[in-house]
């Protein structure tokens, strides 16, 4: 899927701003000509998380469908032009609505979707665009809730029985199976772009090495156009190479290849010309394979230095952000750092173009968050969520396929691997090939473990590297860093036998910025440094020990609960993205420890 751009032969048209909002009281079912009154309407920002934006309960714990409306107008000037409606992400589903009239219904709350216009809107004339959003998570969601009637549904209320609290529970609530808040709403752009009626739908990059040469296979796809011409251009906008015909295979003489941070991530442009259309399109030129317990990027091992991350700030929640993607690249450098997970959805697609542009690794992460952990039942039998999963994963791959910092997929995180480890084993294993099959660039597939009974778990060794989140030394082994070490030992082991490249996805304590103590306790900013530091000097004994992600980059906002005071505090960075003792430590660490070759 190509992102919107302007150019000779296209345009875009933003529908940002300030949005006609409300909330349904519960009877409308998304039903935009009932559910919503325009005159009651509140401004609310798009795009943006609607939760923080009022300072009320009602918008912060809202569950169910809420509206947004706007009117706008296509340029009589497109007349002739195609126009296609694009959502960056609406969180988690989404009813579209042009002058009362459904038009497209999508679920999943973080990846684009289009409406071709035609027939629908005319240009020069006002249309009013609707869109319910509904922000409900259950067990056929990603991310999943719980629902009523499992463990988890009302488990923290020992000598209340559960039909009692039943009356007081008959409002819908949202009861997330994941630890950031479910912020909701139009959370990225919405555009509305033009192309010419017989037009590029989509191009395939997939770039190769030989020799000192880049190849590039390439594919474009089209609607009413017959032939294409293929123009590759340098950083400088000098012509390097040339083909034409609809797919084919490039050869860049003495290419420069796209290398992580702090290496030089080389970017060429394809430039895509048919008869009536145009578009260009940036790649990079680099290989990625797994090898032994080694990851490969251009043939060499490459250490994984990083963070799992949110797209997370205050007032505009899950909202994009331009300026923090910029900002938290910069950090990210700052620290010396060299990659990121996308915890635990897909972003923005403004950050992996800032990632190719800054030599930023990204493992690519699905929202499939909480599949089954703590449930009683086999989640993989009991719930409805394959075939979401597919559709996901199709969309993310997709959208994300030609970036060069992309260099992993993680099909999920944290999902029940333990308790039905048959079931578990089924289920990934064939994502696990399903997702293979629709990666033209073929790269690694993996999804990452929660802390579980390693040697139950059948799954996660199937991967082509394998993640673990572990926190011995804080969620267990609390405190004790003796004891979390010679545990660490212990499952290092373990994974040392298994022999597939092994990283640490996540692993932290929460910190309160400006608490400190002499003899380090949790909660400290000297315990969260000795905890890192501790640990870390296990991993550098274990060469296949490829990669070591802090949890978190930045403290984030979730539910609130008694583990949880204001948010997350795991973060190296407070929310408003200010050190803490451990991202100066980590700068310092990493300032030594090189992309390639580490671990030799
Ligand atoms: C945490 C992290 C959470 O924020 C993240 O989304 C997933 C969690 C730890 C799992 N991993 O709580 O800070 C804890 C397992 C305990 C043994």
């Amino acid at each position: 899927m190509l992102y919107p751009e302007t150019n000779e032969k296209r345009s875009v048209i933003s529908l940002d701003g300030v949005w006609s909002f409300c909330l349904d009281d519960g009877s409308n079912g998304g039903n935009i000509n009932s559910g919503f009154i325009e005159r009651n309407g509140e401004m609310i920002a798009v795009p943006a998380s609607y939760n923080d934006q009022k300072d009320d309960l009602r918008f912060r714990e809202h569950c169910g469908w809420a509206y947004y409306s706007r009117r706008f107008t296509v340029p009589e000037i497109y007349g002739n032009e195609r126009l296609v409606l694009r959502f960056d992400a609406v969180t988690h589903y989404a009813k579209v609505y042009i002058d009362g009239k459904l038009v497209c219904e999508h679920k999943g709350g973080f990846l684009p979707f289009e409406i071709e216009l035609d027939g629908i809107v005319t240009a020069g004339k006002k249309s009013l665009l609707q869109v319910a959003v509904n922000n409900e998570v259950n067990h056929s969601t990603l991310p999943v809730g719980n629902e009523e009637g499992t463990a988890f549904f009302g488990s923290d209320n020992a000598g209340v029985p559960s039909v009692e609290m039943a009356k007081v529970w008959r409002k819908k609530r949202n009861l997330p199976n994941f630890d950031f808040f479910n912020y909701a709403g139009i959370n990225r752009s919405v555009r509305i772009y033009t192309t010419p009626k017989d037009h590029i739908d989509d191009i395939t990059i997939v770039p190769d090495v030989k020799g000192k040469d880049g190849i590039v296979r390439y594919s474009v796809s089209v609607s009413g156009c017959s032939d294409a011409v293929v123009t590759i251009l340098d950083r400088d906008g000098n012509e390097v190479a040339r083909a034409s015909g609809l797919e084919g295979e490039i050869v860049i003489k003495d290419a420069k290849l796209w290398n992580p941070y702090p290496g030089d991530p080389y970017l060429y442009t394809a430039l895509v010309t048919t008869e009536s259309d145009k578009y260009s399109l940036r790649f990079g030129i680099r290989t990625v394979r797994v090898e032994g317990n080694r990851f490969l990027i251009n043939g060499k091992p490459f250490f994984f230095k990083g963070f799992g991350k949110h797209e997370d700030s205050a007032v505009h929640g899950r909202g994009f952000d331009l300026a923090y993607d910029v900002k938290d690249m910069s950090l990210i450098k700052w620290m010396n750092a060299n990659s990121f997970r996308t915890s635990h959805y897909p972003y923005a697609e403004e950050m992996y173009d800032l990632a190719d542009e800054e030599g930023i690794v990204i493992i690519d992460e699905t929202p499939a968050v909480g599949i089954g952990a703590g449930a009683s039942q086999d989640p993989y039998r009991t719930f409805n969520i394959r075939e979401h999963h597919e559709a996901v994963i199709r969309d993310l791959v997709a959208r994300d396929k030609n970036h060069p910092s992309v260099v992993m997929w993680s099909m999920a995180n944290e999902p029940d691997t333990e308790h039905f480890p048959l079931s578990a084993r089924e289920y990934w294993t064939s994502l696990y090939a399903f997702t293979h099959a629709q990666d033209p660039q073929d790269r690694p597939v993996t999804f990452v473990c929660c802390q579980n009974n390693y040697e139950a778990d059948l799954s996660t060794r199937e991967m082509d590297v394998v993640c673990i989140n572990r926190y011995y030394g804080w969620y267990n082994l609390s405190g004790d860093m003796e004891a979390a070490c010679y545990a660490w030992n212990i499952e290092l082991d373990f994974w040392q036998k298994i022999n597939k490249p092994l990283i640490i996805t996540e692993y932290g304590a929460d910190t309160l910025p400006g608490f400190h103590l002499t003899a380090p306790e949790m909660f400290s900013e000297e315990f969260q440094v000795m905890y890192y530091d501790l640990i870390n000097r296990e991993f550098d004994k274990r060469d296949f020990v490829i990669g070591e992600h802090p949890w978190n980059f930045a403290d984030f906002n979730t539910i609130q609960g008694v583990y949880r005071a204001d948010g997350n505090r795991k973060g190296l960075l407070t929310r408003d993205r200010r050190p803490k003792m451990a991202a100066h430590y980590f700068r310092k660490r990493w300032a030594e420890i090189p992309s390639f070759g580490y671990k030799k």
